[in-house]
């Protein structure tokens, strides 16, 4: 038993193409609680804040324009091996990579345009949920 949280976003073109449904399906349908849920606009700040770690790569300015194109979706998820369950749904990050049957390869354009985001390990998704909701938010 390893009850996890992790947290997880549609992004900006999901959103646009109306999958928001469709992703939300599949996350009740693997038994997924979802414990957190808004949507935001982002800014410059949040993005980069939140892509802290890939900040000075060569694909970073494009992955920052990308998630600020529209509106998301913001989520916290909670389940059994939550983590990886959901990266596992998600597929790989090169959508032309990922499974058939994953949210980025149905979903996905190129590698940027990926559709999904989901933490990759507890001290990730504990500093990602909290970088998005207060305490107040989670049910
Ligand atoms: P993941 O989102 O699968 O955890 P990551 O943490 O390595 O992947 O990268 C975060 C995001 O940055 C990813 O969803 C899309 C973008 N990205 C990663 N590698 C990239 C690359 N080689 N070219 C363009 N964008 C990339
Ligand atoms: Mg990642």
């Amino acid at each position: 038993m390893d009850l996890q949280r992790t947290f997880a976003i549609i992004k900006p073109n999901a959103v646009r193409n109306g999958h928001i449904g469709e992703i939300i399906s599949a996350i009740e349908r693997e038994g997924f609680t979802i414990h957190g849920l808004r949507m935001a606009q982002l800014s410059k700040e949040l993005v980069r804040g939140f892509y802290i770690d890939h900040l000075g790569k060569a694909f970073y300015p494009n992955l920052e324009a990308f998630m600020l194109e529209g509106p998301v979706v913001l989520m916290a998820l909670e389940g059994e091996n939550v983590i990886a369950r959901w990266r596992e749904l998600m597929g790989a990050t090169d959508p032309a990579k990922a499974s058939a049957g994953t949210l980025r390869r149905a979903f996905g354009e190129d590698v940027t345009r990926n559709a999904v985001h989901g933490s990759d390990a507890p001290e990730t998704a504990q500093r990602e949920v909290m970088y998005f909701f207060s305490a107040f938010d989670l049910v």
